[in-house]
């Protein structure tokens, strides 16, 4: 038994020595490979900026470093730190990776890429689904008919983002893109009849797309004579609020991949009325200045 063992351990150490001396004699011709993603790593500190801990962004992140076996962190704070240490690190031209996702103004201000994801680890493209509570439809129709047909693509949304990003406040410029697009809100509202008063409220989470979407269709439910409720809160309790009721209804239910696990879970209390965007996407996003193009590219070997 002893000897056994006593063997083993000689055979492994033979074998790390083996290796030991494969690997020092490589290092005389050229670098290990990986060797120069070691020196960009450090210098970004093995930190991804993350957002919020609830974010389905951040949580495919921590999938990715999972998948790819990086060193990475995926460091929590909130959408606006995150796009205050995009725009400090852009600044002084330095590397740095941060959740992101689209439709969002940072495209527009920034020169940014995503990294290409060949594992998969963020999922395709999503869309952004309305979500009712059951029973809205028959105590509020007229709300409801808005909420379903309630549809815009990514460039009027980004029109919204881009100008509360500018500083302006969400509702007022909730009030502009509503007068100022008659067409596409008289489709939202076609055979609509207004109400008096009805009280409504919609959860949302602080993310820059959501703040603009929930501004335009409570301004929307407003103008038809609805007594409108906005409530911030994180996402976790989003979808909780939206399937026992303490909400109407979100607009903010990125599907099938951020949000499936809370779709999954509470799919039998509530009613999906489908896409009011397509085409949004999440990923690790990096300045164009940066030299690597993929995750793999964070790869150590
Ligand atoms: N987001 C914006 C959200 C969905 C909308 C991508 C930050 C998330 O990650 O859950």
């Amino acid at each position: 038994m002893f000897n056994k063992k006593y063997k083993k351990f000689i055979i492994a150490s033979l074998a790390t020595m083996a290796i030991f001396v494969a690997g020092c004699s490589s290092t005389d011709d050229k670098e290990e490979p990986g060797s120069e993603n070691v020196s960009l790593n450090e210098q970004m500190d093995y930190k991804i900026t993350g957002i919020d801990a609830g974010a389905g962004v951040v949580r495919s992140a921590e999938q990715a470093v999972e998948d790819y076996g990086l060193e990475f962190d995926v460091q929590t704070s909130s959408g606006a730190a995150m796009t205050q240490a995009l725009s400090d690190a852009i600044e002084k031209e330095e590397p740095i990776i941060v959740t992101g996702w689209n439709p969002h103004w940072m495209f527009s201000k920034y020169d940014l890429k995503y990294l290409d994801d060949p594992k998969g680890s963020f999922g395709e493209a999503e869309n952004i689904h309305s979500i009712a509570r059951l029973g809205l439809k028959e105590d509020m129709p007229e709300a409801y008919k808005v909420l379903d047909n309630f549809f815009w693509d990514g460039a009027d949304m980004e029109n919204v983002m881009v100008q509360v990003n500018e500083g302006r406040e969400p509702e007022e410029v909730a009030r502009e893109w509503v007068d100022n697009n008659k067409d596409k809100v008289s489709v939202w509202t076609e055979g609509v009849e207004s109400v008096d008063g009805q009280e409504i409220n919609l959860a949302y989470v602080a993310w820059d797309t959501e703040i603009a979407s929930t501004n335009v269709i409570g301004t929307v439910l407003s103008d038809l004579g609805f007594d409108v409720t906005l409530t911030q809160v994180e996402n976790g309790p989003m979808w909780e609020a939206v399937a026992s009721a303490k909400t109407d209804a979100i607009v903010a239910a990125w599907l099938p991949g951020t949000h499936g696990d809370h779709f999954e879970n509470f799919k039998n209390e509530i009613e999906d009325l489908g896409p009011n965007l397509e085409g949004a996407a999440i990923g690790l996003v990096v300045p164009s200045y940066m030299d690597i193009d993929s995750i793999e590219d964070l790869i150590e070997e």
